[in-house]
């Protein structure tokens, strides 16, 4: 349960993962199949054995929430987690014409030469982003990932499908529902083309009982040290952020994995981590007297209270 169901999905990974190659060329160790619960009732699941930036995923869950898909409204909120994704798309458009970014994620953390060329590229699109409208229409948009598969999922017959209006529709008018589901996953789009990076959080489903909402998550593929942490407290935030537009109490966030991995430039950072003692969960408070529904909410309408966790921790993430 909660923190330590985190602590020994690292453990079990250390001690039992195979070796495995994978799509970035970094390298993991890697399991199929783990699922971990937290009682979103005991406090809220952010870690404390490091600092994980809260603000960081509150800004991408509201912008999940709003249907955007362009990195310009995480750049606004200061959120750099997506702009590798975007950048990849730049160097390798027609337009581009500085120096060579090929396997830039991996090229900039063997050779420091090369890092200075490619942080000072990346300045450069990011300042491009915020400043030149025409250029993030093109260039910062991430093409049909969440946002757009969770508001405006496209249909053959040419429906547009709002699946979170409708599923927490459904949770205030049939909460018996077994149906309560939202699906990022759409085989039309599952191309580089068309998506940026297919969707990880696949499939999301609700439950409600004892008055009482629960949300279980598919997630296919789980980077152990840099985005499970996040994807725990991003789900156990859509959770409150539903339960509250609903009139529920929280339930359970149920988190299952299928490959559950240790990119190998993480196993250091996560034997710091399992080191450390837990510290008291922190606690979420949502202030929305004046909004209609949960669409509205800007992220100083979250509130997060009493995080007092260990230090961060500094790691690479495979591009
Ligand atoms: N690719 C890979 N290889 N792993 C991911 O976790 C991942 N996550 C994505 C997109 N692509 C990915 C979206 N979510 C960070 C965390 C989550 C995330 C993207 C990036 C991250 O770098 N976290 C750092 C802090 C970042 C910061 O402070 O700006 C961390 O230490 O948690
Ligand atoms: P993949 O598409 O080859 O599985 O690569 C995606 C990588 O990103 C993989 O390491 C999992 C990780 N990831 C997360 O762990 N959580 C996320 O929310 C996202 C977007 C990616």
């Amino acid at each position: 349960y909660g923190e330590s169901a985190y602590l020994d999905l690292c453990r079990h990974v250390l001690n039992n993962g195979a070796s495995k190659g994978d799509r970035t060329g970094t390298g993991t160790l890697s399991t199929f199949g783990y699922q971990m619960r937290f009682d979103l009732g005991q406090g809220f699941p952010l870690l404390t054995t490091k600092r994980v930036p809260f603000r960081l995923i509150t800004s991408e869950l509201l912008w999940f929430l709003k249907g955007d898909t362009n990195i310009q409204y995480l750049l606004q909120h200061n959120n750099n987690i997506w702009n590798e994704w975007a950048f990849k798309n730049w160097v390798e458009s027609e337009e581009y014409n500085g120096p060579d970014m090929t396997d830039f994620g991996l090229r900039s953390q063997e050779d420091p030469e090369f890092k200075k060329l490619y942080d000072h590229e990346m300045e450069t699109f990011k300042t491009r982003i915020l400043e030149d409208n025409e250029f993030a229409k093109m260039y910062g948009d991430l093409g049909n990932v969440y946002g757009k598969q969770w508001r405006a999922w496209e249909s053959s017959r040419g429906e547009v499908i709002d699946q979170v209006k409708d599923v927490i529709h459904m949770i205030k008018n049939n909460p018996e529902s077994r149906r309560l589901i939202v699906s990022a996953w759409n085989p039309e789009d599952i191309n580089p083309e068309r998506a940026a990076l297919p969707p990880c959080h696949v499939l999301f489903q609700f439950y409600v009982a004892d008055g009482k909402l629960s949300c279980q998550l598919y997630q296919r593929s789980g980077d152990i040290f840099l985005g499970v942490p996040f994807n725990i407290a991003s789900y156990a935030l859509l959770t409150h952020l539903i339960a509250h537009e609903c009139g529920l109490q929280v339930g359970e966030f149920i988190h299952t994995l299928g490959d559950a991995h240790i990119y190998s430039n993480h196993v250091e950072q996560v034997k710091t981590q399992l080191d450390r003692d837990l510290k008291d969960m922190p606690s979420l408070k949502i202030q929305s007297n004046e909004k209609e529904s949960i669409f509205d909410l800007d992220v100083e309408d979250i509130i997060l209270e009493g995080y007092d966790p260990h230090p961060s921790i500094k790691a690479p993430i495979a591009v």
